[in-house]
C-alpha cells in the first residue's frame, strides 16, 4: 500500500500549514525511513511491533509485540522517542522504561481456560495503577488494551463488558476520577492473552470530549454493567515543549448508538466525521482555522478484505498529511467494522500567546 505512505519524512515538516514538532514523540518508521537513524531523534522509550501474537522481550523492556497483524503491506511498527530515556527494567510482570516526565509500561496476562476476564482485568489494572503511583508517574495518559474473543459471551457477559467491569473496579480502587481517565484503545485479536501497554506521565493531561458522542463513561446500561473508562482524547504537554493529542479508538458511534451497522464504508465516513469533530474540539493547532488530520492514524479492521475501500475514503480526507497503519483487529461491538485511533503533536512556540489548552495542561500538571 505504498500510495498511503506520506512523503513528509523530514524532521521539521510543514503539514497543511501547521508546523509539527521535531522530534515527534511517536512515529511509524515503516513510513518514515529517517526515523530509523537514531541521530537527532533521541532515545527510544518504546518499540512496538504488530504481528501474529503478543510477546515481550525479557532482555529489552522497550520492545513489545502486539497480536494484531498489519494488513496488505501496511507498516507494522511504532517507535516512541524522547530526547533521553532513563531506567528500564521489570517490576514483577510489568515491563517499564522511564524517560523524563514519561513512563512506558506494559503487562501481558495469560488467560487459562475458564478464567473470569473481569477478575483478570481488575488484577492487571490494579497492579499497573499501583506501580504508576509507586514510581511517581501517577497519571495514565494513553492505554492500549488487546484481548482475545472480545465479542464472546462467557459467564453470562460479553468479554469486552467483563473487561470494562474489571477496569472500572481498578480505577475506582485507585481513586482515579473520570476527569483523569486516559485516552484508550480496546481491540480484540486472535492472539491469546490480555495485553496492556501505556504511556503514563508525572503530570496529568486535559481530557477532550466529542460533541457528537456522549462520554463513553456515561454509556447507558445496555452496553454493559460498567461503562468503559476512557476519554475520547487527551491533550498533554509533550517532551520538547510540544502539545500532544492522543486520540482514543474512534468508531461509527453517534450519541451512544452504532451507525450503519456492518457497513465498513459508511462507518468509515461516520468515523471521519467523529475524528474531525474531536480534533476541532481539541483545537491544539495554534491557528484557529487550521485543523488538519492527525499526523498518525491507526486503523483496525474486522475484515481485512475491506482495506482498499476504507483506504480510499481515508486518503480523500488526509491527502498525504497523515501516516497510516492498518491492522487486523476485532471491534468491541459486534456491529462495528472499523475503529480508528490517532496521535498529533504541535509546537505552539511560533503562535504568540500560549494556546488555551497549553495553559490548561500546565495548570493541570501543577495540581
Ligand atoms: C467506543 O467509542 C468504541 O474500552 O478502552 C474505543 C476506544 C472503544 C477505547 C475502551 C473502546 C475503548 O465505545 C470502542
Amino acid at each position: 500500500m505504498s500510495e498511503t505512505r506520506s512523503e513528509t519524512g523530514s524532521t521539521d515538516r510543514d503539514i497543511g500549514g501547521r508546523r509539527t514538532s521535531a522530534p515527534a514523540m511517536i512515529s511509524y518508521p515503516g513510513c518514515d525511513p529517517a526515523c530509523d537513524s537514531a541521530g537527532g531523534y533521541g532515545a527510544v522509550l518504546a518499540d512496538i511491533r504488530f504481528g501474529r501474537n503478543h510477546d515481550r522481550d525479557a532482555a529489552e523492556p522497550r520492545r513489545i509485540r502486539i497480536g494484531t497483524a498489519p494488513i496488505a503491506g501496511s507498516p507494522g511498527r511504532e517507535v516512541w522517542r524522547l530526547p533521553q530515556t532513563g531506567t528500564a527494567g521489570w517490576s514483577g510482570d510489568i515491563g517499564y522504561v522511564c524517560g523524563g516526565d514519561f513512563l512506558f509500561a506494559h503487562l501481558l496476562v495469560e488467560e487459562s481456560a475458564g478464567t473470569d476476564l473481569t477478575r483478570v482485568t481488575g488484577r492487571a489494572y490494579k497492579q499497573l495503577l499501583a506501580f504508576l503511583r509507586d514510581v511517581g508517574f501517577p497519571h495514565p495518559l494513553r492505554i492500549w488494551n488487546y484481548m482475545s474473543r472480545i465479542n464472546n459471551e462467557e459467564l453470562g457477559l460479553e468479554r469486552y463488558q467483563a473487561f470494562c467491569k474489571g477496569r472500572a473496579a481498578a480505577f475506582a480502587e485507585a481513586a482515579i476520577p473520570e476527569r483523569r481517565f486516559p485516552a484508550a484503545t480496546a481491540i480484540g485479536c486472535e492472539a491469546p492473552g490480555l495485553s496492556i501497554h501505556m504511556l503514563a506521565g508525572r503530570g496529568a493531561g486535559v481530557p477532550i470530549g466529542n460533541p457528537r458522542q456522549i462520554s463513553a463513561y456515561r454509556y447507558p446500561l445496555p452496553y454493559g454493567p460498567r461503562p468503559p473508562s476512557f476519554a475520547r482524547a487527551l491533550c498533554y504537554s509533550g517532551p520538547c515543549g510540544t502539545l500532544e493529542l492522543a486520540i482514543s479508538g474512534t468508531a461509527s458511534i453517534v450519541g451512544h448508538v452504532t451507525m450503519h451497522p456492518g457497513d465498513p464504508r459508511r462507518q468509515t465516513r461516520e468515523t471521519i466525521r467523529n475524528l474531525r469533530s474531536l480534533i476541532e474540539q481539541a483545537r491544539i493547532s495554534p491557528r484557529r482555522t487550521d485543523h488538519g488530520p492527525p499526523a498518525l492514524l491507526k486503523v483496525y479492521l474486522r475484515d481485512p478484505e475491506r482495506v482498499r475501500e476504507v483506504d480510499t475514503l481515508l486518503r480523500a480526507w488526509t491527502r498525504g498529511r497523515s501516516e497510516m497503519m492498518y491492522l487486523h483487529g476485532t471491534i468491541c461491538r459486534r456491529d462495528l467494522e472499523i475503529e480508528i485511533e490517532g496521535h498529533d503533536s504541535v509546537s505552539p512556540h511560533h503562535a504568540g500567546d500560549p494556546h488555551p489548552n497549553d495553559r490548561a495542561a500546565r495548570r493541570e500538571a501543577q495540581r
